[in-house]
């Protein structure tokens, strides 16, 4: 895969590069995107209409098991060559990379990379839906997928359940993440783009800042985006083919 001249020309000098990942960056390990239709139990459902706090006050049951299936078949996904790439940019002389991420599964930091930034949350991480406390206890997840599953009861406190440490639709992000995204995009020298339809905000937000601070900003994705005008540069080849194809070429 040749890297057009004009990407490997903002690309080449940046020591400090934020990137910037969406669902797109999950897909060639299996993950489907939020705008692909949904697998088995779950096709006739519309990610924004389980991902919400109402759905969870409505039917917890439903909600936490999708998210356990979802938690399943992360875990069964593998990093690819893309997630690899970036671990491995990350290491060579000279460079600070920072990974924002809108996604909840791990396969970034599977892959090897160190400064991870999950602006929604992570499928791995459990709080209590009342208290708040997180939870770190042993969670039995049946091996395929279900249309009902309890959720635990909080131990801390009486009547909590226990639910994915996720930010849902309607919910606010937490603020500290959300600044230390904000300053890993105000202080690179390229922000980098990855297999997002740039639709949910505030995350869908940090590339125009990056435009508005003269920060070079980079697109990967395959059908371009909603970001696309607004960004320098849209290269339209997936994660796991660009990634590797640019690296190999700096
Ligand atoms: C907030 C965790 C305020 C869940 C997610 C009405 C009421 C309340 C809020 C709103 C409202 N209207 C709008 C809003 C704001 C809302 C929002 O933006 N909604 C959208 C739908 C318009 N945002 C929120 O609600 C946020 N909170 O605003 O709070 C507030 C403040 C104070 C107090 C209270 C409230 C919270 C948003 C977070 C929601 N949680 N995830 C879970 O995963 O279960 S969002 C979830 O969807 C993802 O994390 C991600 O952010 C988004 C999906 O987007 P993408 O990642 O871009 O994925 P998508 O499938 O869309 O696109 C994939 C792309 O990849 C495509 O472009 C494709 O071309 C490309 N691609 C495909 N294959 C590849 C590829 N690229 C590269 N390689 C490939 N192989």
């Amino acid at each position: 895969m040749t890297v057009p001249d004009e990407i490997l020309d903002v690309v080449r000098p940046a020591r400090r590069i934020t990137v910037l990942t969406g669902a797109g960056m999950s897909a060639e390990s299996g993950i489907p995107t939020f705008r692909d239709a949904q697998t088995g139990l779950w096709t006739k459902v519309a990610p924004e209409d389980l991902a919400t706090p109402q759905a969870w006050h409505r039917d917890p049951a439903r909600v936490w098991a999708w998210y356990a299936w979802r938690t399943l078949a992360a875990g069964r996904c593998l990093p690819h060559a893309g997630h690899r790439a970036l671990a491995q940019w990350a290491l060579r002389d000279g460079i600070e990379m920072s990974v924002v991420t809108q996604n909840v599964d791990n396969l970034h930091e599977r892959a090897g990379s160190l400064h991870v930034t999950h602006l929604h949350g992570s499928l791995f991480a459990h709080k209590c839906d009342t208290c708040g406390v997180a939870f770190d206890g042993e969670l039995i997840l049946p091996p395929e997928q279900v249309a009902e599953l309890p959720p635990p009861p909080c131990r801390h406190c009486f009547g909590g359940r226990i639910r994915p440490d996720i930010v849902w639709f309607g919910e606010a992000l937490d603020m500290d993440v959300f600044d230390s995204a904000v300053e890993a995009v105000r202080t690179a020298e390229l922000l980098l783009v990855v297999g997002t339809s740039g639709i949910v905000y505030p995350a869908a937000g940090l590339p125009s800042m990056a435009t508005q601070l003269g920060i070079p900003v980079v697109e990967i994705n395959p059908h371009g985006s909603d970001l696309s005008d607004e960004l320098d540069h849209a290269w339209e080849v997936t994660a796991a083919v660009g990634l590797p194809a640019l690296l190999d070429a700096l």
